[in-house]
């Protein structure tokens, strides 16, 4: 078949209008369904804009095309030349009547999981499964909508003024704490994969002002839970001349335009996967604050930390709303992120989560840019100022305060959506136990 060709005459199921009614027109896609009445044959085919029903009739429609309808296994690809025709009783209220159907590559039978809108297969197998698990709706509507969040983050920080950084993903030492890192070789070198981009996004927002990226960062993490993967994606930002206040606003603002994204470009999408979703609004509490709270609501903390549960609750009582818990325990945030004056004892920080939907969505703070007081942090944790010496110097020739975030990409597609499991938002995922596809 000629594929420049077809691809010049091919309609996309979904523009198909009025217009067409009565037109000879090209589509393809994947046989989504068959129906077999005998005198009639009901084909539903699918591409990636929408569904269609093709119509063949024993009488009347070309003996081989009649044929083909009957006998192809669902999910093969096919290319079909038909007329269009508006129809009541054809979902969508149009069908194709068909002049000829080709199939470009026959599936298998029986296929390894059940792609139909209404499948039970477990995620595990789902994911086994992948590329087939692809071939469903509503598979496709959580990465169109994941699209659409990549495509706004991008657009609101460029249209604000920063610049995007493509970072190394090869690092010589930690940026997050020494445990989680993967080693790796590096000729005679040891050398880790990226935890975070961290350390260099903080040094092109010390020149460029705004720095922003999508960055893939891995976590050699042990436990295998429902919202943790040991690859992962983060929305980064950075900011010079501001403190934590100024970048949660900045969160705050992102996350607003993301979500109308969403809502203006998506609504298809959300309406198949029964999602309610409204522009959040933002409330602000110390960390004090939610130990009060939480308190009071008989749901116990971490140390240092919010736990699971008090995540949830904070999603309970502000619903639709991006939380922001600041003036976090010191000894609970990083080596960069600048301490704050607190009670004696009780030492506080410039550092920040945002929660959303009961789910740590981000974390943040304003930075250590004195280059002493980042070689007393570093030694405070357990790390060497040795290290990190490149990094402690690109503070000493006019770095000024800054601070910024990250943003789980995968996170926060869960949490929109309200998927059960993190791996639902990852295309391809990698945990624990899990390598391929
Ligand atoms: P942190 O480690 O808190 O901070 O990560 C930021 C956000 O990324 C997401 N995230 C994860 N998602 C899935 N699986 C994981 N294992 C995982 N780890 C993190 C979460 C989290 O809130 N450099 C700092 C950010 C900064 O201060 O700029 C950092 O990486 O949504």
């Amino acid at each position: 078949m000629d594929l420049m060709k077809l691809q010049k005459e091919r309609k996309r199921i979904s523009e198909l209008s009025e217009k067409d009614d009565g037109k000879s027109v090209t589509i393809y896609g994947w046989l989504y369904d068959l129906r077999d009445l005998g005198k009639l044959r009901f084909v539903l085919i699918r591409d990636v804009s929408g569904e269609i029903q093709v119509t063949g009739f024993k009488d009347k429609t070309d003996k081989k095309v009649y044929e083909v309808m009957g006998k192809t296994n669902r999910e093969s690809a096919v290319v079909i030349k038909g007329k269009v025709k508006k129809s009541d009783k054809a979902p969508g209220g149009r069908e194709i009547i068909p002049e000829s159907f080709e199939v470009l590559a026959e599936a298998d039978d029986p296929l390894p999981l059940d792609v139909s809108d209404f499948s039970k297969t477990e995620l595990p197998k789902r994911i086994d499964y992948r590329f087939l698990d692809l071939h469903r709706r509503k598979v496709q509507a959580i990465f169109k909508i994941q699209g659409t969040l990549l495509q706004a983050f991008r657009e609101y920080m460029i249209d604000s003024g920063g610049t995007e950084g493509v970072f190394p993903s090869i690092i010589s030492s930690s940026s997050e704490g020494g445990t989680e890192l993967y080693p790796l070789k590096y000729f005679e070198k040891n050398a880790f994969l990226s935890q975070s981009c961290q350390l260099y996004k903080q040094m092109v927002a010390c020149s460029m002002e705004k720095a922003f990226a999508v960055f893939t960062v891995w976590r050699a993490e042990k436990h295998n839970t429902v919202r943790h993967l040991n690859e992962s994606r983060q929305y980064d930002f950075e900011m010079a001349f501001a403190d934590e206040f100024v970048v949660m606003d900045e969160l705050a603002k992102v996350v607003r335009y993301m979500v109308s994204e969403v809502l203006k470009k998506n609504e298809e999408e959300l309406n198949l996967l029964e999602v309610k979703l409204k522009v959040p609004k933002t409330k602000y509490l110390t960390f004090a604050e939610v130990e009060k709270l939480m308190k009071k609501e008989k749901v116990g903390m971490g140390k240092h930390d919010l736990s699971g549960e008090a995540e949830k609750k904070l999603g309970e009582l502000f619903p639709d709303m991006i939380v922001f818990v600041h003036d976090w325990p010191l000894a609970g945030k990083p080596f960069y992120i600048m301490p704050k004056p607190g009670k004696k004892g009780e030492e506080l920080s410039a550092g920040f989560d945002a929660i959303y939907r009961g789910m740590e969505i981000t974390s943040g703070g304003q930075r250590v840019h004195i280059p002493e007081l980042l070689e007393e942090r570093l030694k405070a944790n357990g790390l060497k100022p040795k290290d990190f010496k490149s990094y402690i110097d690109s503070f000493r020739y006019g770095a000024p305060p800054h601070a910024g975030w990250g943003m789980g990409v995968e996170r926060l597609t869960m949490t929109i959506l309200g998927l059960q499991n993190i791996r639902e938002a990852v295309l391809f995922p990698r945990d624990r136990e899990r390598l391929t596809p």
